[in-house]
C-alpha cells in the first residue's frame, strides 16, 4: 500500500508556482500511488461549492483528473468544501479525526488547540449546520468579504 498525504498548502492562484507544483504532484503520484490524502487546508479560502472563481475551476479540474483515489479532510480555512464539490472533483470527504482501516488516525489538527478559547468557539459556530446554511444563502460577493475578515488562524 503506498500513499501521500498533503496537507496545508493554501492555494489561492492557479497560476502560483504552489498551485503548478500541486498539479505535477498529482499528476506524477496519481499514476503510481493507491491513495492520496490531503488532510486540509489545501486552499486559502473556501467559500462554498458554487465558487466560479479561477482557483476553484483550477482545482476541480486538476482533481477530478487523477486516478488514484483522493480523500480529503477539512481545515480550519476550508471547512466549507461540501458534497457537490466533492463530486465534481472526484473525491472522497473525510471526517475530521479519521482511522484508516490500518489504523492512522488523521487530523488536521486544529481541533486539538484547545488552549485558545476563542478559536474553539468560532470553530464550533463555523462547523454548525446552522450558520452554514445561513453564510451558503448568501451571495458569493458577501460571503468573500465576511471570509476576508475573519480570517481563522494559519
Ligand atoms: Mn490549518
Amino acid at each position: 500500500m503506498h500513499r501521500i498525504f498533503i496537507s496545508d498548502l493554501h492555494l489561492d492562484d492557479p497560476d502560483s508556482i504552489a498551485f503548478q507544483r500541486f498539479a505535477e504532484c498529482l499528476a506524477v503520484e496519481g499514476q503510481r500511488v493507491d491513495e492520496i490524502f490531503i488532510l486540509g487546508d489545501l486552499v486559502e479560502m473556501w467559500i462554498g461549492d458554487d465558487d466560479d472563481s479561477e482557483v476553484a475551476t483550477a482545482l476541480k479540474a486538476t482533481l477530478s483528473d487523477v486516478p488514484a483515489p483522493i480523500f480529503l479532510m477539512h481545515g480550519n480555512r476550508d471547512f466549507m468544501f461540501g458534497k457537490a464539490f466533492a463530486q465534481a472533483s472526484n473525491i472522497r470527504l473525510l471526517p475530521d479525526p479519521y482511522v484508516t482501516n490500518d489504523g492512522l488516525l488523521l487530523s488536521h489538527g486544529d481541533a486539538y488547540c484547545t488552549d485558545d478559547k476563542a478559536y474553539q468557539s468560532m470553530r464550533e459556530t463555523f462547523r454548525s449546520a446552522e450558520w452554514q446554511s445561513q453564510m451558503l444563502s448568501k451571495s458569493l460577493a458577501e460571503i468573500w468579504r465576511i471570509a476576508t475578515a475573519a480570517k481563522p488562524g494559519k
